[in-house]
C-alpha cells in the first residue's frame, strides 16, 4: 500500500476525516454550504475535497495572463523587502521568490480580487466567504537545478483553519518541471517545516511535529500529482497538501503567480517566531483565535 493511499483509506471508503467531521457536525458551516457556481464543476469540488488538489484549466484569460506576466516582471525589477533567492550561487539557473506584493503591484491586486480565482477558491473550500491571505511570486529561470523541497504551507503560516493556494504559471510548464503534490495529505497531520536550503527547524521546535516522509527515496510509494500546464491554468491545493517541485531543466522560464485564500473558518494563530511570510504589522492587533478581519486580508468573495 502506498503512503498516500494509507492516508486516503477513510475517504476512499467514502468516510469523512476527523477534520471534515468537525465541520459537518456543526451544521451549516462552511463545508456544508452547497456549491452553486459555474466557476468549477461539482467533480472538481469533490476531487479537491478528496485529494487536496485539483487542476483547473484556463483560469486566467489571455489578457489576465499578460497582466500576471507584467506584474511578475515588475516584481523582479523592483523586489520587495521579503524577496529572496532560493537557489545556491553555483546553480546554473536561479530560483527567486517574493511575497505580499498585492498592496504595491496593482496587477497582482487586480488578479487576486477580480479574476475567477476567488470564486473558485470559495467553491473548492465550500466557504460562503473567502479572504485574500497573500500572493507569492515564484520564478525558476531556465536550467535552474534547485528543487523546491517537499513541504506543507500551513505550518509556516500564522493561521489555523483551511485555505487554498492557486499556483498559476504564465509560461508553459511541462509535467517534468511542474509542481508536484501528494494527494490526500491535506487530511494531515501537520509536518515539520524546515528551511529550504539548509533544512533548519526555524518555526516549530525540533521534535514537535512529525517529519516529512522521504518522498524522493521511494517516489513510487506516493500518489504524486503533477500537471503539464499552459499559461493561465491553475493548480489549486489545500494549505496542508504536501507539495514540492523539481528544478527547471529547460531553456525557457517558469514564472508563477500563486494566490492564497482563507476560508471563513480560518483564525489567527500568532506565533512566537517569524512566520513565512511574516505579518509583523499584526502584533497586538489580532488576538489568537480571531477572525482575520483586517485590511491586509480583504474579503474577496463574494465581491
Ligand atoms: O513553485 C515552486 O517551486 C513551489 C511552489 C510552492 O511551494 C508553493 O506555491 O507553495
Amino acid at each position: 500500500m502506498r503512503w498516500g493511499q494509507m492516508l486516503l483509506t477513510g475517504s476512499e471508503r467514502g468516510e469523512t476525516s476527523p477534520r471534515d467531521l468537525r465541520h459537518w457536525a456543526g451544521g451549516p458551516g462552511p463545508y456544508a454550504a452547497p456549491v452553486d457556481t459555474a466557476a468549477v464543476s461539482q467533480d472538481q469540488v469533490e476531487q479537491f475535497a478528496r485529494d487536496g488538489v485539483v487542476c483547473v484549466r484556463g483560469v486566467f484569460d489571455p489578457a489576465e495572463v499578460a497582466r500576471a506576466e507584467a506584474a511578475i516582471e515588475e516584481v523582479l525589477r523592483r523586489p520587495g523587502d521579503l524577496a529572496l533567492v532560493a537557489s545556491g550561487e553555483d546553480d546554473p539557473g536561479r530560483f527567486v521568490e517574493d511575497f505580499r506584493r498585492w498592496t504595491d503591484v496593482p496587477g497582482i491586486e487586480q488578479l487576486a480580487r477580480h479574476s475567477r480565482v476567488p470564486e473558485i477558491a470559495a467553491a473548492l473550500l465550500r466557504s460562503p466567504r473567502v479572504r485574500l491571505y497573500h500572493d507569492h511570486v515564484l520564478v525558476k529561470e531556465g536550467r535552474t537545478a534547485q528543487r523546491t523541497p517537499w513541504h506543507q504551507d500551513q505550518p509556516y503560516y500564522d493561521v489555523d483553519g483551511r485555505g487554498v493556494s492557486a499556483w498559476i504559471p504564465v509560461d508553459p510548464v511541462p509535467a517534468a518541471g511542474s509542481l508536484e503534490l501528494l494527494a490526500g495529505t491535506h487530511a494531515g497531520p501537520w509536518l515539520m517545516p524546515r528551511t529550504f536550503l539548509t533544512g533548519e527547524a526555524r518555526w516549530f521546535p525540533e521534535g514537535s511535529l512529525e517529519e516529512l516522509p522521504d518522498v524522493e527515496a521511494d517516489r513510487a510509494a506516493f500518489d504524486i500529482r503533477a500537471y503539464e500546464l499552459e499559461p493561465g491554468d491553475a493548480v489549486f491545493f489545500d494549505f496542508l497538501t504536501v507539495h514540492g517541485a523539481p528544478g527547471f531543466p529547460f531553456p525557457g522560464r517558469r514564472r508563477v503567480l500563486s494566490l492564497r485564500y482563507l476560508s471563513d473558518e480560518a483564525r489567527h494563530a500568532p506565533r512566537s517566531w517569524r512566520t513565512s511570510p511574516p505579518f509583523e504589522e499584526l502584533a497586538g492587533q489580532l488576538p489568537a483565535g480571531a477572525e482575520l478581519d483586517h485590511p491586509l486580508f480583504p474579503v474577496v468573495w463574494p465581491r
